[in-house]
């Protein structure tokens, strides 16, 4: 295949290094009200109106998924013949506790990961599971008002005691939350069942206190029942680069940095950073917590941390300002929500980066700042890294039973020589997974047709189709790149 940049090839990468893919219950399991299951939050989130509820809208495609559900063998034994050794997905919650308020687990969602999780270990895989992954019981959204309640670290806790006790020497690595920050991005419904409509930014970071506090008594459960077992946190990764070289830029691009290693700092360095205290007393966010809490944060850190990465971004003051001027709005109002106002490819800026190419859905292409965000964590922390996503999501349509998606093997191997480029330097990366090895449903459209897999799968965004699984040409490429573990791109 032909190279479009001129990048340097990398040396080997370590001995068993897990390459892989992630995916999410909601996103492709479907079968959403099957054998005791009821509704998760992610149940009533329509497509195409991101992160808020609504009871009374079309919820297809999300419900059927892919229908994984009933197709889980055919499924993991194509990502067996990729050469997968790692296999990240998450348990769907209510699979287990319908509502969340049981005391006794759904034997019949036990079974179901049984024999997913027996089948991935006997294909080579070993398996991560993500314990909540822009999910959780509806019924405790309703009742609790979600992760604003203290109440969720007990439920939480009790699903996360279950599914060790059930699966200790199966699963092998446990990540706590999905891309945590993003209870302060409005993505509240998803990652903590608070209705955006009615929050406060005070609400937000309460729920994620509660979230670290569920967090890292997840990691001493886990530990105490399965010493062998790994446990990591799930940060959404943002590179972002100055607009200009004033230096206003450059603290506009660190304060929207700060907001996303806030949840990296408590989960792997245990304590609340003084930067946080800082943005608490300006924005009059006063969190409850207890002495207990923090002691509780502090002695259970998480092993190792993963983080999604697909896009970089650019910021600048001048938007900043300009966005708070026209809207009267501080972050206190707004839920720091300047950083995701137009293309997606903007911070603070309200422009695109001029060095980058986009995606027809607006996301920069920065194999580059996948590189710099490896150097940085790795700086900053000095923990095992995990990247839990990465991916490329486009419209595609099927050509002779294939699709010659060129486009997305340039992309991953951009990315591969970029993770390497990181290693030379030190970095202690132990995986990759890319995101949708196989077409799943999109989070943010609620949408089929943002197409990421390897595979495809023939079904609509109005929820027609065979069902049917077709290998796209990036199949064969990933089953080489694995099998020579990084060399052959
Ligand atoms: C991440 C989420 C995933 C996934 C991915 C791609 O933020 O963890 O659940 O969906 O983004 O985003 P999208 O599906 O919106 O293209």
């Amino acid at each position: 295949m032909k190279y479009s940049k001129d990048l340097i090839i990398p040396e080997d990468f370590p001995k068993g290094f897990l390459w892989g893919g992630a995916t999410a219950a909601n996103q492709y399991e479907g079968a959403y009200m099957e054998d005791g299951k009821l509704p998760s939050v992610a149940d009533v989130q329509p497509h195409g109106v991101f992160g808020y509820p609504d009871r009374n809208a079309k919820y297809y495609p999300t419900h059927g998924g892919i229908d994984f559900y009933h197709h889980w063998q055919e499924d993991i034994s194509e990502f067996g013949e990729m050469g997968f050794n790692v296999y990240r997905t998450s348990v769907a919650w209510t699979r287990l506790f319908p509502t969340g308020e049981e005391e006794e687990p759904n034997e019949l969602g036990l079974q179901f990961y049984d024999q997913v999780f027996k089948t991935c270990r006997e294909k080579g895989m070993e398996v991560m599971v993500t314990i909540s992954h822009y999910e959780m019981p509806l019924h405790l959204a309703d009742k609790y008002g979600g992760w604003k309640s203290r109440k969720m670290i007990d439920f939480y806790t009790k699903f996360v005691k279950t599914m060790v006790e059930r699966w200790h020497g199966v699963v092998k690595y446990w990540l706590t939350f999905n891309e945590i920050g993003n209870n302060i991005h409005k993505m509240e419904w998803m990652t903590a069942g608070i209705d955006p409509k009615t929050s406060t930014l005070n609400d937000v970071y309460q729920a994620s206190h509660h979230q670290f506090v569920a967090s890292s008594l997840a990691v001493k459960i886990i530990h105490e029942i399965d010493p062998e077992a790994k446990v990591g946190s799930v940060i959404e990764y943002k590179t972002i680069y100055p607009m200009s070289c004033d230096p206003k830029d450059s603290i506009v691009v660190l304060k929207e940095k700060q907001r996303g290693y806030f949840f990296s700092d408590v989960q792997v360095r245990g304590q609340y950073p003084g930067y946080a205290w800082e943005y608490f007393k300006e924005n009059d966010i006063n969190i409850e917590y207890t002495d207990e809490d923090m002691a509780i944060i502090k002695q259970y850190p998480v092993d190792f941390l993963s983080f999604t990465y697909y896009r970089s971004r650019i910021a600048s003051k001048d938007y900043v300002e300009s966005v708070q001027k026209e809207t009267n709005t501080s972050d206190k109002e707004i839920h720091g929500d300047t950083a995701y106002r137009g293309d997606d490819n903007i911070v603070n800026t309200g422009k695109t980066n001029p060095y980058l190419k986009l995606t027809p859905s607006g996301w920069s292409i920065d194999p580059d700042g996948l590189y710099l965000a490896l150097v940085d964590l790795y700086d900053r922390y000095q923990v095992p890294i995990f990247v839990a996503e990465n991916g490329l999501g486009i419209k595609e349509t099927l050509v002779n039973g294939t699709v010659n998606d060129t486009y997305r093997m340039e992309y991953l191997r951009d990315h591969v020589i970029a993770m390497q480029n990181a290693i030379k330097d030190g970095v202690d990366l132990f995986g990759y997974a890319w995101w949708g090895p196989i077409d799943i449903v999109s989070n943010g459209s609620g949408q089929m047709s943002k197409r990421y897999g390897f595979i495809y799968v023939d079904r609509n965004d109005a929820g027609e189709g065979t069902l049917k699984r077709y290998r796209k040409q990036s199949f064969y490429y990933y089953k080489k790149l694995i099998a020579s573990n990084g060399r052959d791109l």
